[in-house]
Protein backbone atom coordinates (compact mmCIF):
# COMPACT_ATOMS: atom_id res chain seq x y z
CA UNK A 1 0.00 0.00 0.00
CA UNK A 2 1.32 3.17 -0.99
CA UNK A 3 0.84 5.87 1.74
CA UNK A 4 1.65 9.58 1.80
CA UNK A 5 1.92 11.60 4.94
CA UNK A 6 0.47 15.21 4.50
CA UNK A 7 2.06 16.89 7.42
CA UNK A 8 4.50 19.74 9.39
CA UNK A 9 7.08 19.44 11.93
CA UNK A 10 5.94 20.12 15.64
CA UNK A 11 2.31 19.05 14.77
CA UNK A 12 0.00 16.07 15.64
CA UNK A 13 1.75 15.22 12.49
CA UNK A 14 4.05 13.75 14.56
CA UNK A 15 2.10 11.29 16.29
CA UNK A 16 1.66 9.47 12.46
CA UNK A 17 4.73 9.39 11.43
CA UNK A 18 6.41 8.02 14.96
CA UNK A 19 3.87 5.58 14.39
CA UNK A 20 4.59 4.68 10.60
CA UNK A 21 8.42 4.43 12.00
CA UNK A 22 7.45 2.35 15.29
CA UNK A 23 5.18 -0.02 12.53
CA UNK A 24 8.62 -0.41 10.02
CA UNK A 25 6.43 1.33 6.80
CA UNK A 26 7.46 2.99 4.52
CA UNK A 27 5.71 6.40 3.49
CA UNK A 28 5.91 9.82 1.65
CA UNK A 29 5.97 12.78 3.46
CA UNK A 30 4.19 15.53 1.61
CA UNK A 31 4.77 19.07 3.86
CA UNK A 32 2.02 21.27 4.19
CA UNK A 33 3.54 24.29 5.18
CA UNK A 34 1.72 26.02 7.87
CA UNK A 35 4.09 29.10 8.46
CA UNK A 36 2.63 30.01 4.62
CA UNK A 37 -1.19 28.96 4.99
CA UNK A 38 -0.48 26.02 2.72
CA UNK A 39 -3.38 23.98 4.84
CA UNK A 40 -6.02 26.83 3.58
CA UNK A 41 -5.16 26.21 -0.46
CA UNK A 42 -8.31 24.88 -2.72
CA UNK A 43 -6.19 21.64 -2.90
CA UNK A 44 -5.14 20.71 0.58
CA UNK A 45 -8.87 21.76 1.68
CA UNK A 46 -10.07 18.90 -0.76
CA UNK A 47 -7.63 16.49 0.94
CA UNK A 48 -8.95 17.46 4.70
CA UNK A 49 -11.98 20.29 4.85
CA UNK A 50 -10.81 21.39 8.39
CA UNK A 51 -7.85 22.59 6.80
CA UNK A 52 -5.57 21.03 9.22
CA UNK A 53 -2.65 18.56 9.52
CA UNK A 54 -2.22 15.32 9.66
CA UNK A 55 -3.59 13.85 6.84
CA UNK A 56 -3.16 10.33 5.35
CA UNK A 57 -3.23 9.33 1.76
CA UNK A 58 -3.69 5.44 1.68
CA UNK A 59 -3.84 4.27 -2.18
CA UNK A 60 -5.56 7.14 -3.12
CA UNK A 61 -8.26 7.72 -0.19
CA UNK A 62 -8.02 10.59 2.82
CA UNK A 63 -8.31 9.81 6.29
CA UNK A 64 -7.88 12.53 9.11
CA UNK A 65 -7.74 12.95 12.32
CA UNK A 66 -4.42 11.79 14.38
CA UNK A 67 -5.85 8.86 16.31
CA UNK A 68 -7.69 6.98 13.59
CA UNK A 69 -5.33 7.21 11.03
CA UNK A 70 -2.72 5.41 13.82
CA UNK A 71 -5.11 2.84 14.00
CA UNK A 72 -5.29 2.19 10.42
CA UNK A 73 -1.79 2.04 10.20
CA UNK A 74 -1.72 -0.52 13.12
CA UNK A 75 -4.47 -2.50 11.39
CA UNK A 76 -1.95 -2.83 8.32
CA UNK A 77 0.33 -5.51 10.54
CA UNK A 78 -1.70 -6.59 13.51
CA UNK A 79 1.00 -9.17 14.27
CA UNK A 80 3.03 -5.92 16.17
CA UNK A 81 0.06 -5.60 18.17
CA UNK A 82 0.31 -1.74 18.79
CA UNK A 83 -3.24 -1.54 18.83
CA UNK A 84 -4.01 -4.82 21.61
CA UNK A 85 -7.39 -6.45 20.34
CA UNK A 86 -6.87 -9.74 22.37
CA UNK A 87 -10.16 -9.29 23.89
CA UNK A 88 -12.62 -6.64 23.80
CA UNK A 89 -11.64 -5.42 27.37
CA UNK A 90 -8.25 -4.87 26.15
CA UNK A 91 -9.08 -3.19 23.61
CA UNK A 92 -11.27 -1.05 25.47
CA UNK A 93 -8.57 -0.41 27.59
CA UNK A 94 -6.42 0.98 24.66
CA UNK A 95 -9.60 2.90 23.77
CA UNK A 96 -9.45 4.50 27.21
CA UNK A 97 -6.25 5.69 27.29
CA UNK A 98 -6.29 7.18 23.54
CA UNK A 99 -9.75 8.94 24.49
CA UNK A 100 -7.94 10.13 27.54
CA UNK A 101 -4.93 11.52 25.09
CA UNK A 102 -7.69 13.28 23.14
CA UNK A 103 -10.28 14.55 25.66
CA UNK A 104 -9.01 15.23 28.23
CA UNK A 105 -4.87 15.55 28.49
CA UNK A 106 -4.65 17.36 24.78
CA UNK A 107 -7.51 19.87 24.79
CA UNK A 108 -6.15 21.95 27.73
CA UNK A 109 -3.21 22.40 25.95
CA UNK A 110 -4.90 23.00 22.62
CA UNK A 111 -6.88 25.70 24.31
CA UNK A 112 -3.92 27.33 25.42
CA UNK A 113 -2.71 26.95 22.01
CA UNK A 114 -5.16 28.36 20.45
CA UNK A 115 -6.27 31.37 22.70
CA UNK A 116 -2.02 32.38 22.50
CA UNK A 117 -1.34 32.15 18.79
CA UNK A 118 -3.90 29.86 16.35
CA UNK A 119 -6.77 31.78 16.48
CA UNK A 120 -8.06 34.96 14.98
CA UNK A 121 -7.00 37.29 17.55
CA UNK A 122 -10.38 38.45 17.38
CA UNK A 123 -11.21 35.01 18.80
CA UNK A 124 -8.75 34.58 21.73
CA UNK A 125 -9.08 34.82 25.15
CA UNK A 126 -6.19 35.34 27.31
CA UNK A 127 -8.38 34.76 30.21
CA UNK A 128 -8.67 31.37 29.92
CA UNK A 129 -5.42 30.22 30.13
CA UNK A 130 -4.92 29.75 33.93
CA UNK A 131 -8.17 27.34 33.99
CA UNK A 132 -6.45 25.60 30.83
CA UNK A 133 -3.34 25.26 33.14
CA UNK A 134 -4.94 23.83 35.90
CA UNK A 135 -6.82 21.15 33.88
CA UNK A 136 -4.05 19.79 32.30
CA UNK A 137 -1.98 19.43 35.36
CA UNK A 138 -5.27 17.36 36.62
CA UNK A 139 -4.90 15.54 33.72
CA UNK A 140 -1.28 14.94 34.54
CA UNK A 141 -2.60 13.22 38.06
CA UNK A 142 -4.96 10.70 36.50
CA UNK A 143 -2.53 10.25 33.97
CA UNK A 144 0.10 9.48 36.83
CA UNK A 145 -1.95 7.26 38.83
CA UNK A 146 -3.09 5.16 35.57
CA UNK A 147 1.10 4.62 34.66
CA UNK A 148 1.82 4.01 38.22
CA UNK A 149 5.01 1.99 38.28
CA UNK A 150 4.49 0.26 34.45
CA UNK A 151 6.75 0.95 31.76
CA UNK A 152 3.89 1.92 29.31
CA UNK A 153 0.62 2.80 30.04
CA UNK A 154 -1.14 -0.73 29.14
CA UNK A 155 1.85 -2.43 31.16
CA UNK A 156 4.91 -3.83 29.70
CA UNK A 157 3.91 -3.86 26.02
CA UNK A 158 4.38 -0.43 24.21
CA UNK A 159 1.21 1.20 22.41
CA UNK A 160 0.14 3.60 19.80
CA UNK A 161 -1.59 4.75 22.95
CA UNK A 162 1.60 5.57 24.38
CA UNK A 163 2.19 7.47 21.17
CA UNK A 164 -0.48 9.66 21.56
CA UNK A 165 0.14 10.27 25.28
CA UNK A 166 3.69 10.91 24.84
CA UNK A 167 3.31 13.07 22.11
CA UNK A 168 0.92 14.67 24.09
CA UNK A 169 3.23 14.92 27.41
CA UNK A 170 6.23 16.35 24.62
CA UNK A 171 4.03 19.21 23.63
CA UNK A 172 3.24 20.06 27.69
CA UNK A 173 6.58 20.50 27.70
CA UNK A 174 6.63 22.46 24.65
CA UNK A 175 4.44 25.32 26.11
CA UNK A 176 6.06 25.10 29.30
CA UNK A 177 4.07 23.44 32.04
CA UNK A 178 5.41 22.11 34.65
CA UNK A 179 5.37 18.03 34.89
CA UNK A 180 6.54 17.26 38.10
CA UNK A 181 5.24 13.49 38.72
CA UNK A 182 8.29 11.57 38.90
CA UNK A 183 6.74 8.62 36.43
CA UNK A 184 5.34 10.58 33.58
CA UNK A 185 9.55 12.03 34.12
CA UNK A 186 10.93 8.73 33.92
CA UNK A 187 8.28 7.92 31.20
CA UNK A 188 8.50 11.12 29.17
CA UNK A 189 12.28 9.93 29.40
CA UNK A 190 11.47 6.55 28.01
CA UNK A 191 9.30 7.37 25.20
CA UNK A 192 11.39 10.24 24.10
CA UNK A 193 14.67 7.71 23.32
CA UNK A 194 12.49 5.57 20.97
CA UNK A 195 14.47 5.04 17.55
CA UNK A 196 11.46 5.38 15.69
CA UNK A 197 10.73 8.59 16.89
CA UNK A 198 14.18 10.03 16.26
CA UNK A 199 13.46 8.93 12.47
CA UNK A 200 9.77 10.45 12.10
CA UNK A 201 11.48 13.82 13.48
CA UNK A 202 14.44 13.15 11.11
CA UNK A 203 11.96 12.49 8.35
CA UNK A 204 10.07 15.68 8.91
CA UNK A 205 13.00 17.73 8.95
CA UNK A 206 14.21 16.24 5.86
CA UNK A 207 10.87 17.29 4.43
CA UNK A 208 11.06 20.81 5.80
CA UNK A 209 14.34 21.50 4.33
CA UNK A 210 13.17 19.75 0.83
N1 LIG B 1 -8.02 16.53 16.01
C1 LIG B 1 -7.06 16.75 14.96
C2 LIG B 1 -6.41 18.11 15.20
C3 LIG B 1 -5.58 18.54 14.00
C4 LIG B 1 -5.01 19.93 14.23
O1 LIG B 1 -5.59 20.78 14.92
N2 LIG B 1 -3.83 20.16 13.65
C5 LIG B 1 -3.15 21.44 13.80
C6 LIG B 1 -1.65 21.21 13.92
S1 LIG B 1 -1.26 20.20 15.32
C7 LIG B 1 -3.36 22.27 12.56
O2 LIG B 1 -3.29 21.76 11.45
N3 LIG B 1 -3.58 23.56 12.73
C8 LIG B 1 -3.69 24.47 11.64
C9 LIG B 1 -4.92 25.29 11.74
O3 LIG B 1 -5.72 25.09 12.67
O4 LIG B 1 -5.07 26.14 10.86
C10 LIG B 1 -6.03 15.60 14.93
O5 LIG B 1 -5.77 15.02 15.99
O6 LIG B 1 -5.52 15.27 13.86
Amino acid sequence: MHLTVYGFPNTRTLRVTWMLEEMGLDYDYQLIDLSKGESQSPAYLDINPAGKVPALKADGAYLTESAAIINFVAALKPERELVPDASPFRRAQYDQWCNFAIAELEQPLWTIGKNKFALPKAQRCEAIIPTAQWEFQRALDLLSRGLGEQSFILGEHFTAADILLAHTLFWGMAFKQDIAQENLQAYIGRLGVRPALAAARAKEQAAKGA
